[in-house]
C-alpha cells in the first residue's frame, strides 16, 4: 500500500515458569496443580438407576412419589388461598422441585438437620412436618409450625431437624456449616444439608462457609438448588461461571452435578455423598432443577418464554416417577387415583385446620424471643 511503513513487531519477553517444583509445594502448604483431580467431580445423571439397583423397595417408593405430590398440592391449594387473601406475606412456591427435596431426604437420615432459605415448604414437608402446622403457619396461625410469626418463609420443625426457613439469601449456609461444626465437635454422626439457590453463591456468606467446611473437614453437603433463575435473573447473566459446582475447585473440596428433575439420581446422589461427608468430605452439590411458577406470588415472569416453560414441563419430575411405577407395575393407574385423592383430601383438612386455628395472642409477640439477661453488652 502506497505510503505504508512495515513498523518491525517487537517480541514481547515472556518469563518462563519456574520448573521448580519443590518451591511451589513449599509456598505455605499450596501444592496443587490449577487443573482439579479427576476423582473431585461427579455426574450424576443418566446413571439408569432403577429401584432395585437403589435398594428401594416398592412400598418406599410410593411413599416417596406421594410426598412429592403432597408438596404439589399442599402449594396449588396454597396459591389458591393466597388469591383469597387467605395467606398474606410472601409465598415462594418449590412446584418443579420436588424431586430435590424428597431426593435428599430419602436418600439420608431423619435427624440429619436441614437448612435452607425462604422456598421451604418442600424441604419441610419432606422432612415429615404436617400439613396441618405448614398451612396453619400460612394463614399466620397460633398452630402453625412457628406459632404463626414466621409465615411462608420461616418453616421451622426442631424435632424433625427442620432448622428453616430463611429470608437473607445465602445467610443461612455460614448457619449450616456451624451446625456441621457442632456436630463434628460432638461426634454424633450426622450431616447438616444446607440448601441455598443458585442466587446465593455469589455472595460472600457462601465463599466464607466454603472455605472452613473444607478447611476444618465438615460434614456439611452445600447444596444449590439451581432453578436456573434467581428472581428474574438467569444464572448466566449473574454468575461469570454458570457452571456452579465448579466452585468447588477453590476450596479443595468435591463438586457434584446431579439431575434434579429426577428422583433416582438426587437420591444417589445424596446418600453417597452424604455418607462421604460423614467421614470429613464435604461437597458442593449443584443440582440442576426448575421451578414451574414464578419467582413469589408477584411475578410477571418476561423473563422467560411460554416455550421455554412448557419444554420444561415435560420433565416434570412427578410425571417421571408417575410413569416409572406404571411402566414397571408397581402400581395400576386406579391406585395412583386414589392416592392423589388422598393427598387432596389431606391438604383440604390442612386448609380447615388452619381456617378454624385462632390468631396468635397479642401476648405472643414477646414470646420465643432469645434473651440473656447476663448479657455483657446489654443493660
Ligand atoms: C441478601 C439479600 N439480597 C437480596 C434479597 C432479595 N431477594 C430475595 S429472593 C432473591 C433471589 C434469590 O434467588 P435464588 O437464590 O436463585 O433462589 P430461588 O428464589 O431461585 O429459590 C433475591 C435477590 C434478599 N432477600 N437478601
Ligand atoms: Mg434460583
Amino acid at each position: 500500500m502506497a505510503g505504508s511503513t512495515k513498523t518491525k513487531a517487537k517480541k514481547p519477553t515472556v518469563k518462563k515458569p519456574s520448573a521448580n517444583k519443590a518451591a511451589e509445594a513449599s509456598h505455605n502448604g499450596a501444592a496443587h496443580a490449577f487443573a482439579p483431580e479427576p476423582g473431585d467431580f461427579r455426574r450424576y445423571f443418566d446413571s439408569g438407576h432403577t429401584h432395585e439397583s437403589l435398594g428401594i423397595t416398592p412400598e418406599t417408593l410410593l411413599d416417596m412419589y406421594r410426598n412429592m405430590l403432597l408438596q404439589r398440592r399442599f402449594e396449588e391449594r396454597a396459591a389458591q388461598m393466597y388469591g383469597r387473601q387467605k395467606i398474606a406475606g410472601f409465598l415462594h412456591l418449590y412446584i418443579g422441585q420436588e424431586a430435590v427435596s424428597v431426593g435428599s431426604v430419602w436418600g439420608t437420615r431423619p435427624d440429619d438437620p436441614i437448612i435452607t432459605a425462604y422456598r421451604d415448604h418442600g424441604l419441610a414437608l419432606a422432612r415429615g412436618m404436617s400439613p396441618n402446622a405448614g398451612m396453619a403457619e400460612l394463614y399466620g396461625k397460633i398452630d402453625g409450625c412457628s406459632r404463626g410469626k414466621g409465615g411462608s418463609m420461616h418453616f421451622f420443625d426442631v424435632d424433625k431437624s427442620f432448622y428453616g426457613g430463611h429470608g437473607i439469601v445465602g445467610g443461612q449456609i455460614p448457619v449450616g456449616v456451624g451446625m456441621a461444626f457442632a456436630m463434628k465437635y460432638k461426634e454424633t454422626g450426622g450431616c447438616c444439608l444446607t440448601y441455598f439457590g443458585d442466587g446465593a453463591i455469589n455472595q460472600g456468606a457462601f465463599h466464607e462457609a466454603a472455605n472452613l467446611a473444607s478447611l476444618y473437614k465438615l460434614p456439611v453437603l452445600l447444596i444449590v438448588e439451581n432453578n436456573e433463575y434467581a428472581m428474574g435473573t438467569a444464572v448466566h447473566r449473574a454468575s461469570a461461571e454458570p457452571d456452579l459446582y465448579k466452585q468447588a475447585y477453590a476450596y479443595d473440596m468435591k463438586g457434584a452435578i446431579v439431575d434434579g428433575m429426577d428422583l433416582f439420581e438426587v437420591y444417589h446422589a445424596m446418600q453417597e455423598l452424604a455418607d462421604e461427608a460423614r467421614e470429613g468430605k464435604p461437597a458442593l452439590v449443584e443440582v440442576r432443577t426448575y421451578r414451574y411458577r414464578g419467582h413469589s406470588m408477584s411475578d410477571p415472569q418476561k423473563y422467560r418464554t411460554k416455550e421455554e416453560l412448557e419444554a420444561k414441563k415435560d420433565e416434570d419430575p412427578i410425571l417421571r416417577v408417575k410413569k416409572y411405577l406404571l411402566d414397571n407395575e408397581l402400581a395400576t393407574i386406579e391406585k395412583l387415583d386414589d392416592l392423589d385423592e388422598s393427598v387432596k383430601a389431606e391438604v383440604m383438612a390442612a386448609v380447615e385446620f388452619a381456617e378454624n386455628s385462632p390468631v396468635p395472642e397479642i401476648e405472643t409477640m414477646y414470646e420465643d424471643i432469645y434473651t440473656q439477661s447476663d448479657y455483657p453488652f446489654l443493660v
